[in-house]
């Protein structure tokens, strides 16, 4: 049995240049193991706490030198003094949550109590001989989910907008999604051809605007339905068809262009109460074959969203991100009332590997779809794609195939395939 020996944490940047938590781990065995904890911008009010330290002077309010210290301080030395096999995955987010003792980690930050929680998996991989997804899907079974190893279906976001771009689009990721029959390698193919077919297509256009906080293109168009325009388009150059090889898909992030009952949005010229954008969805629909909406409306519009789920569930996978925040009691409430047909799981949104697990546990078992994400603001760390695998969700979002931190989960998506070929 292997024991947790040490356990400190430092600031480090994110992809846009952001504070975050770096959590190191070490056993007896003198490994050493590190993560961090990714950060939200389009970040759902019911969020678990994100722990920053609020002085103006310093990197703009956004340092985590608080979240750092919950580490150095007061989770650490008592994982230490436990004396605590890495494996027990359970009792040590149970002691991190006893811990903080606040319903959504106001006391340590989730910063803080995630980049310790991911360091035991990563640690519990190693002292177990296993690979990171092999030992998540291990964690995974012993909370209910029996999923069989396979590569979930990766959703690009091509197309930044919203709190992610260059502030002329409202809906916030344009994706396209590979058939989910297709292998991993071939859809990682078709999302990169595609990728770089709609830089071409923007460039040709004059519209072309950098790239966006994921990845994904930031152009200057006129409507959110011209970014669906321009992505069916650079399909059709790309040789791909919509519909059979690939499917469109929105992360409209709703919340963000809402105010007092109406949603607001560049190609309509009057906001719209919910019941047009209702319709407006099922225009988008018939035009463009979307298979799936994420955040379609507000956050804290429950009736709305079992209206919209009545009316488009059946036709494409309806997902509640800030709806749900990953958050037992808010998927409980969807469950009941049917508002949405899949769960985004973000970690971060709930602080503790367990508990995100637990979470997956009761979309799996009311049938939804499960999708693991990633954040807008990432470190290089790729856990979430040996988690993704682990659980068995059946898709994932990790933004665009292009920058970095976001090539990194592609990547480790790429290794596992071939881990998994070799049986
Ligand atoms: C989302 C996410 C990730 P953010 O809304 O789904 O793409 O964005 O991390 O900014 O909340
Ligand atoms: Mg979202």
């Amino acid at each position: 049995m292997a024991k947790i020996t040490n356990v400190w944490a430092r600031q480090i940047l994110d992809s846009r240049s952001i504070p975050t938590v770096e959590c190191m781990l070490q056993l007896d065995t003198g490994h050493i193991v590190t993560a961090s904890a990714p950060s939200g911008a389009s970040t759902g009010t019911y969020e678990a706490l994100e722990l920053r330290d609020n002085d103006p002077k310093v990197y703009h309010g956004k340092s985590v030198y608080k979240a750092v210290q919950s580490v150095n301080q007061i989770i650490g030395p008592a994982l230490v003094q436990l004396q605590i096999d890495p494996s027990k995955q359970d009792v040590v987010d149970k002691k991190i949550i006893e811990l903080d003792g606040t319903k959504n980690k106001t006391k340590l930050g989730a910063n803080s109590t995630l980049a310790v929680s991911v360091a035991t998996t990563k640690a519990g991989a190693i002292v177990n001989n296993m690979s990171l997804h092999r030992w998540v899907s291990a964690l995974a079974k012993s909370r209910g989910i029996d999923a069989k190893p396979h590569i979930p279906t990766p959703m690009f976001n091509m197309i930044n907008g919203g709190l992610h771009g260059a502030g002329n689009l409202d809906f916030q990721e344009f994706f396209v999604i590979p058939a989910s029959s297709s292998q991993y390698s071939e859809s990682l193919r078709a999302g990169v051809e595609i990728y770089q077919e709609i830089g071409k297509n923007l460039s040709r256009r004059g519209a072309i605007h950098s790239v966006g906080d994921e990845g994904g293109y930031a152009p200057n168009l006129f409507t959110n339905a011209d970014a669906l325009e321009i992505l069916v388009e650079a399909i059709r150059l790309s040789n791909y068809q919509v519909g059979r090889d690939v499917f469109l898909g929105l992360d409209v992030a709703a919340t963000t262009f809402y105010k007092d009952g109406s949603y607001t949005i560049r190609d309509k010229s009057a906001p719209m109460n919910e019941e047009l954008m209702i319709e407006y969805y099922k225009e988008l629909n018939d035009n463009y074959h979307l298979a799936l909406l994420e955040d379609p409306l507000y956050e804290d519009s429950w009736q709305g969203w079992t209206q919209m789920t009545s009316k488009l569930g059946g036709q494409l996978i309806v997902v509640g991100d800030d709806l749900l925040v990953t958050h037992p009691k808010r998927v409980e409430k969807a469950i009941a009332e049917k508002a949405c047909n899949a769960l985004l799981a973000k970690p971060n949104q709930i602080g503790t590997v367990t508990e995100t697990i637990d979470v997956i546990r009761m979309a799996v078992d009311a049938k939804w779809k499960v999708i693991v994400s990633h954040r807008s603001g990432e470190t290089n760390d790729a856990f979430i794609a040996d988690f993704a695998v682990g659980v068995g969700a059946d898709l994932v979002k990790f933004g665009a195939p292009a920058r970095g931190e976001r090539v990194a989960k592609y990547n480790r998506l790429s290794a596992i395939e071939l881990e998994l070929a070799q049986g």
